[in-house]
């Protein structure tokens, strides 16, 4: 992310007073290419993401751990505890200090660089407690730390909360949620956050990501960001809303901007709805967002993943996974993948097994999903990797549903959002060659564990890419043999009756079910309720079991009666499964 001068005074101009001051100093990241792809390791404890920087994150070539607020925080079992900071020891419900010290110590010798969530907008919304490292607080009083003078009171609404987010100095002075809203516009206030983005930045953080940027005046955070050593990545949570005064692009000279625009559009593009589909994600740099190169993108972070604002694992007919295939071969913006933990349907449930995160070798266990672990995601990590910054060449679009692209001679991507199957010959710009499917498997010495497919001398590949699931090839992953590619889509109609909240899902004993791993189930949709359908591609003349399940609005799960369901795909064509619940 280099600012040049140019740009800043363009902007400085452009957003009519509201600018940051444009500092000489520019916050650096990780340039395109050399492993960019940040985890969002949502409520993993300390230990547990050191233990899986070595053992996991690290060899998978992710460039970004992004960890929960270290601060001490008010005591509680739901995760959102963490946002309620109530003084600056770093003693949290994920670990202490020297926990801390030693995951930064141990991700960076995995070439894994951590970047902190950082609270510098507020403090708790409590009228008074105890925080989990043992400091007593009130609303406003915080003791050897901040004093009532330390907080905007707004007067502007009842107990001075934000509702009117069309008012600028509301949103910006007045209480997020209730929480005591720091005078970030005062001497005492800039030099206690800046010194405390010091402070992780002496143990070693490579980045900031900034809560609630958006409710701190631009020039407040300048302000602070000013005053960081060294220059670590900072992305800022400015959500764009309708109509609302305060814009992204008021923070772009600081850092990079979390782009929720971008997040919504990849929820309404591969769910095809208001108007929206993938064919419409060619060039995403003329949206009227925040520029690529300065845009921080996810296709869910964990208020979305709980609020409905994105798709999230319980999303139907794969368009999770596909969204996320789309985002890390896509060249816009800095992806950030969220690995999280079942049971978000219920928005105060905290981490499972005491915030110890644990996975599967390709999954998750003990309620954490682990998506950075799919193998897909893990697969187009390495993509990413190896594509660098090659600019998006070959792009075809069959269908509003069907969409395929290269990058550069690098790598080349073919996302069938549709419910059929997408056979065709693609043109690419790769060189000739035997390539591994690295959303399906990967490339060990040569042999590919999934999917094959070769390119001619003339770049161009015959290839099937079964209903709702997509393939990619690139330079880093050549290798041959692997499963046959003949597959045939099936459709599976179940009948079942549920309550609200609840959702029907398809898992079974092949990959492409999810190898009877509920949190890889996929999700049908209630097409003609209580009928739910969803067509999956599955590999031909293949004898698979199959079973469904209902997730619970408290994310348990309900599995249908014994014995398994099994079925047979034909050798070619379609294949129709009419079911009912049991
Ligand atoms: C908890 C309790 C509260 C209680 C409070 C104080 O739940 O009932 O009052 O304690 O005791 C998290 C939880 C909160 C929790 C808080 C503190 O989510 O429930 O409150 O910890 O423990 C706004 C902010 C944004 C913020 C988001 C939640 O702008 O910064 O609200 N996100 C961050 C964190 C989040 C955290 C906090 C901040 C606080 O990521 O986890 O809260 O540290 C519109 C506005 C947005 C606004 C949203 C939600 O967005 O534009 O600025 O976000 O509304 O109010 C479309 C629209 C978009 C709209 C969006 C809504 O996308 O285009 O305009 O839909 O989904």
């Amino acid at each position: 992310m280099k600012l040049s001068s140019l740009v800043c005074v363009l902007f400085w101009i452009l957003s009519l007073g509201f600018s940051p001051l444009c500092s000489s100093r520019v916050h650096e990241r990780a340039p395109a290419g050399d492993k960019d792809v940040i985890i969002q390791m949502f409520e993993w404890n300390w230990d547990s993401i050191a233990a899986e920087c070595t053992s996991f994150i690290g060899p998978a070539g992710y460039g970004f751990v992004q960890a929960s607020p270290a601060q001490e925080h008010i005591t509680g079992d739901q995760w959102w505890t963490d946002y309620q900071p109530v003084s600056y020891i770093l003693t949290s419900k994920r670990g202490d200090r020297a926990q801390y010290q030693n995951m930064i110590n141990t991700c960076r010798a995995a070439g894994v660089g951590v970047i902190a969530d950082t609270i510098w907008n507020h403090m708790s919304g409590l009228d008074s407690g105890v925080g989990v490292a043992g400091s007593s607080f009130t609303h406003y009083n915080y003791p050897g730390i901040y004093d009532n003078s330390s907080f905007h009171h707004c007067g502007l609404e009842p107990d001075d909360t934000i509702v009117n987010y069309d008012n600028r100095l509301e949103v910006q002075t007045c209480q997020l949620d209730g929480l005591a809203d720091l005078a970030t516009d005062t001497e005492p206030i800039r030099e206690r956050l800046a010194a405390y983005a010091n402070d992780l930045i002496s143990l070693g953080v490579s980045g900031l990501r900034l809560d609630a940027a958006k409710h701190m005046a631009a020039t407040d955070v300048a302000n602070m960001t000013s005053r960081l050593v060294g220059t670590p990545y900072v992305t800022q949570e400015v959500i764009w809303g309708a109509g609302e005064p305060i814009q992204p692009s008021e923070y772009i000279g600081i850092g990079d901007v979390m782009e929720f625009r971008y997040t919504t559009a990849l929820l309404n593009s591969f769910l095809g709805s208001n108007g929206a589909n993938i064919s419409g994600l060619q060039d995403l740099d003329d949206q009227g967002w925040v520029p690529g190169d300065l845009a921080n993108v996810f296709v869910a972070d964990h208020d979305t993943e709980r609020n409905q604002g994105s798709l999230n694992a319980n999303s139907p007919s794969n368009t999770y996974l596909l969204a996320h295939i789309f985002s890390l071969a896509h060249p816009f913006g800095t992806p950030t993948v969220l690995s999280s933990y079942v049971g978000f349907t219920d928005s105060d449930l905290g981490a499972p097994n005491g915030n110890s995160g644990t996975c599967s070798e390709n999954g998750g266990s003990d309620g954490w999903i682990c998506q950075h672990r799919w193998t897909a995601i893990v697969g187009m990590v390495g993509f990413r990797n190896e594509v660098g910054a090659a600019s998006m060449t070959n792009w075809v679009s069959a269908s509003s549903q069907q969409i395929a692209f290269g990058r550069g001679s690098a790598g080349f991507v073919a996302i069938n959002n549709a419910d059929s199957t997408w056979t065709t010959t693609f043109e690419t710009s790769m060189p000739e060659g035997s390539y591994c499917d690295v959303v399906s498997g990967s490339s060990v010495a040569g042999i590919c564990s999934g999917y094959s497919f070769t390119v001619s001398s003339d770049g161009t590949s015959n290839v099937v890419v079964p209903a709702r699931t997509a393939i990619a090839i690139h330079t880093g992953a050549q290798g041959s043999g692997g499963t046959s590619v003949s597959t045939v889509a099936v459709s599976f109609q179940e009948t079942a009756t549920t309550t609200f909240g609840e959702n029907i899902f398809l898992v079974g004993s092949v990959p492409q079910l999810g190898s009877w791993d509920t949190t890889q189930a996929i999700g049908l949709s209630p097409t003609n309720y209580p009928t739910w359908t969803v067509t999956v591609g599955l590999p031909a003349g293949t004898t698979f079991e199959y079973k469904f399940i209902r997730k619970e609005t408290d994310g348990s799960v309900v599995w249908e009666s014994d014995p398994n369901r099994s079925d047979t795909t034909p050798s070619s064509g379609t294949q129709t499964v009419v079911t009912t619940w049991r």
